[in-house]
């Protein structure tokens, strides 16, 4: 009875998720067939030496991000989505998210619960996993550790079976979507026995079939305490996405149009979140932020930020939560940690410090002249939230990055299959020949 109610609530998103693919099908036929010749960009010798800088050119379905504006969730911002989406107390569940990514549709409360508990029926992992990540080295960073326990996963994957099956290409999204599925519900899981084992003494609890993905995240890591579950559920929608260009998303799509399974994607994907201009900026920051602290201690003055800030710039780092490649405001996820600080918490002398540099940094940044945008990211304030409810290990925070990133990371894949994207090829230039295209074009 409980087998076949699930397959059945499976199902309400598989049937919503199968009359768009149809419709969205069409609309990709129809654009290639009338306009697939008509030239709708540039591209400048700078962008190509910059990394294919600002260039339109991936389908990404999931989230769409604005210089002005910021990120938006099929089309929602994250005020919105906080608004209008399904919540636990006052923060959306990060499983209406999934949903809204997947779909495209703000999901009812009772679908948000039918994926809920979907996702909590799928978050045990194998023994042998489990026995794999504990037998790691404590001493591995523990993004290495997660990108080899999301790599672990793809054993028996779903995707992979289609493909060597008689399944055709067109329906190669519904085993993407069981793959997917599985990874958003067992990351947490690993990440907390990741944690567990490098910062703990060992011993974890079940996942429990009755609580939201943040809760059982929480509850795994160690922790009982219902503010914390609250900010996790904030963490987990705030960084859940970002569009499709960004170093791990952009890995994630490029693995998979090669036809790796969603695991074997998004492992990849999380070896390039954890470079420290992208994912790492937030242990960074923290590592950064607390130097800062010891320094100018609990009430210190924007002279006194001021100072350290130089001292930073002076030996040629950048400053770790500042400055973003497409933002060109303060990250609106930033302004919405602040605002989270505001109603949640009294006083809490590190994140004064993080405001007080908020204060500070951007004028700094615009009297160097260099970072085109001089304004905080979402890694400014995200450690210093979780500092405040006592999980301190910098080292862990990019894992938590990790385990909502698999959100829409893991939604845009099945769309990447839904619209048969093909495998991604583009093609690199040697200095010479960009020189001589540069002058082609001149003359
Ligand atoms: N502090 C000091 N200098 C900075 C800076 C900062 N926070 N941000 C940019 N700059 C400098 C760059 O190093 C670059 O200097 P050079 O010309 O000497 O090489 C110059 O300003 C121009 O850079 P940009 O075009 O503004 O920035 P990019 O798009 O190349 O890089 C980013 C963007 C985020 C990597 C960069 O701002 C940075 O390193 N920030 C600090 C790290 C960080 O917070 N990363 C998290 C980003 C969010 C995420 O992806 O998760």
């Amino acid at each position: 009875m409980a087998c076949k109610l699930l397959v059945r609530k499976f199902q309400s998103l598989r049937v919503i998720l199968e009359e768009k693919i149809t419709v969205n099908r069409e609309r990709v036929a129809k654009l290639r067939r009338d306009n697939g010749e008509t030239v709708i960009d540039q591209i400048t010798a700078d962008q190509i030496v910059k990394g294919m800088r600002g260039m339109r050119a991936l389908v990404n379905e999931t989230s769409t991000l604005d210089p002005y504006s910021g990120i938006k969730f099929r089309g929602l911002t994250i005020p919105e989505c906080q608004a209008r989406l399904p919540k636990k107390h006052n923060q959306p569940l990060p499983e209406s998210v999934y949903w809204l990514l997947l779909t495209g549709d703000i999901p009812t409360p009772s679908q948000a619960e039918e994926l809920r508990s979907e996702l909590a029926s799928r978050a045990s992992l194998p023994q042998h996993i489990e026995d794999m990540l504990n037998s790691l080295p404590k001493s591995l960073h523990p993004m290495v550790q997660l990108s080899i326990g999301v790599n672990s996963l793809c054993e028996g994957n779903q995707f992979d079976k289609a493909f060597k099956s008689d399944c055709k290409r067109a329906d190669y999204w519904k085993s993407a979507l069981e793959d997917a599925l599985n990874l958003v519900a067992k990351i947490p899981r690993i990440a907390a026995i990741i944690y567990r084992n490098a910062f703990k003494d060992g011993k974890i609890c079940a996942p429990s079939q009755s609580c939201d993905l943040a809760e059982n995240l929480g509850r795994m890591l160690g922790w009982d305490d219902p503010n914390f579950f609250e900010l996790l559920r904030l963490y987990l929608t705030l960084h859940s996405d970002h569009e499709g260009g960004n170093v791990s998303a952009h890995t994630t799509h490029l693995v998979g149009s090669g036809l790796c399974d969603v695991f074997r994607s998004y492992s990849s994907g999380l070896n390039a979140l954890a470079g420290p201009l992208h994912g790492l900026a937030n242990q960074e920051v923290l590592k950064w932020l607390i130097e800062l602290w010891k320094i100018v201690g609990d009430n210190p003055t924007e002279d006194d930020i001021r100072k350290y800030v130089e001292g930073t710039m002076k030996k040629g780092q950048v400053v770790p939560g500042y400055g973003h490649a497409v933002l060109r405001v303060p990250d609106p996820r930033f302004l919405i940690e602040l605002e989270y600080k505001k109603n949640y918490i009294q006083n809490d002398p590190l994140l004064n410090i993080v405001e007080l540099c908020y204060k500070v940094i951007p004028d700094m940044l615009k009297q160097q002249g260099k970072a085109k945008n001089p304004y905080p990211n979402v890694d400014a304030g995200s450690g210093a939230l979780l500092h405040h409810y006592g999980l301190r290990e910098y080292e862990f925070f990019t894992v938590l990055f990790g385990v909502s990133r698999a959100i829409g990371c893991s939604a845009s894949q099945v769309w990447d299959r839904a619209l048969l994207l093909p495998i991604e090829r583009p093609i690199s230039l040697t200095l010479e020949s960009l020189e001589e295209l540069v002058q082609q074009a001149k003359s």
